[in-house]
């Protein structure tokens, strides 16, 4: 004669071991259904790094070094590309603000008839002057 209360145990224990399956089942459709949506952002996102490469004049650690001094005067230094004559890599209007087609000129520029302030002379001296 079976007994009704181990019978009732062993049909827990399966129908818990049957939810924990399907739950498992579901995470990985769900996992690979995120995966699947990333694909198509990642193949934009490629394709536009790769068409920039493609389209930059310079080669690609030009490129990146260029990239790398966008941010500021300090960020091109650190990469070696400062100061930049215009169509230059490093080159960015917004870090040559008299747009003598040179950017991030020295804090003091040497010459012949003495020494000058450039760009950032300039913004440094005129961040002192209230
Ligand atoms: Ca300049």
């Amino acid at each position: 004669m079976r007994d009704p209360e181990v019978e009732a145990r062993k049909l827990k224990l399966r129908f818990r071991a049957a939810t924990a399956r399907i739950e498992r089942a579901q995470r990985r459709r769900s996992i690979a259904h995120h995966l699947l949506r990333a694909v198509p952002v990642l193949v934009v996102t490629l394709g536009l790094v790769v068409g920039g490469f493609m389209a930059s004049p310079w080669a690609p650690v030009a490129t990146v070094r260029h990239l790398l001094a966008f941010p500021n005067c300090a960020s091109a230094r650190l990469v070696g590309l400062a100061p930049a004559r215009r169509g230059e890599p490093g080159y960015y209007s917004r870090h040559d603000r008299d747009d003598d087609g040179v950017a991030c000129e020295p804090l003091i520029r040497w010459s012949n008839s003495g020494a000058s302030f450039g760009d950032e002379g300039r913004r440094a001296a005129s961040a002192l002057t209230p």
